[in-house]
């Protein structure tokens, strides 16, 4: 079922002139991806109450019952594609933004894609894009972030939710809207080029650099300590006496 949704009092520049609100789908992701492909306009958000497969990266399985927030935003940005997580380090600045104005809670971007609150992981954001000679075609920016829902068994020890961190319901629709100010916000900011802001903006919620760290990619598992994130968005991390680039992974801080 397809909802329509007000969005006029959004005032936004680039994000939610279309927001297509589902009641359940397999994920927003797969259906903004979609919409992307038949050319949907810059901004477009695809929203849905229930993922029946919401995923996480690499195939992750992303638990997204009712009373959570998840949408995807399809964007069409000028960057060269190793650039791209400039785009999930834009978006993981407006969740945490966006949470401390609505929820006055401060949470810590954790590189690559979550926002956790005290150690917990309250929202996680899943790029994908589409590149063709060099060239990005399209973007589509999952954001999930648990609100009023409730957490599976397994993400008990490791998740939580806004609800749980303020002891009340959330108005999902006003942290709904101040989440897309947010990112309407950082990518018009990304889109005029100032990287280093956004960069300096990421530093400003993250505790990572001076941090030990443990290194997951594919098989191997190094440990090292963070230096810094480099302009495309890598963790520059102190391995066996030299600086090292990491553009992907899953890092656990020792
Ligand atoms: C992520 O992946 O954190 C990206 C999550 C993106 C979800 C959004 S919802 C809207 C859009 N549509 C989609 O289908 N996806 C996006 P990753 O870093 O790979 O983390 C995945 C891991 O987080 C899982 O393996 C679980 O351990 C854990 N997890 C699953 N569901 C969770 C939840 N609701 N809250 C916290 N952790 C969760």
């Amino acid at each position: 079922m397809v909802v329509p949704h007000a969005h006029s009092k959004l005032r936004t520049k680039m994000i939610g002139e279309n927001i297509v609100c589902y009641d359940s789908i397999d994920s927003t992701n797969a259906t903004a991806k979609d919409l992307a492909q038949k050319g949907a306009e810059e901004g477009t958000v695809v929203r849905a109450n229930t993922q029946i497969q919401g995923r996480g990266r690499k195939d992750r399985k992303w638990f997204s019952p009712e009373g959570g927030l998840w949408f995807s935003v399809i964007i069409y940005p000028e960057l060269v594609p190793d650039r791209a997580m400039l785009v999930t380090m834009a978006t993981s600045v407006a969740i945490s933004e966006g949470i401390l104005r609505h929820c006055n809670i401060e949470s810590q971007i954790k590189w690559p894609n979550d926002v956790l609150i005290d150690k917990k992981k309250v929202a996680g954001v899943l790029t994908e894009l589409h590149a063709e000679k060099g060239k990005l075609d399209y973007m589509v920016v999952g954001v999930g972030i648990n609100v009023n829902n409730r957490l599976s068994d397994e993400l008990q020890g490791t998740a939580t939710t806004l609800k749980r961190e303020t002891s009340s319901e959330i108005d999902i629709e006003a942290l709904f809207e101040n989440i897309l100010r947010a990112m309407d916000e950082l990518y018009c900011t990304l889109k005029a080029g100032e990287h280093e802001e956004i960069r300096n903006r990421w530093l400003a919620h993250s505790d990572i650099i001076g941090k030990k760290i443990q290194i997951r990619e594919f098989d191997s598992v190094r440990t090292g300590r963070v230096d810094g994130i480099d302009e495309k968005g890598s963790l520059l991390v102190h391995i066996d006496g030299k600086q090292t680039a990491i553009l992907s992974g899953d890092i656990e801080i020792l």
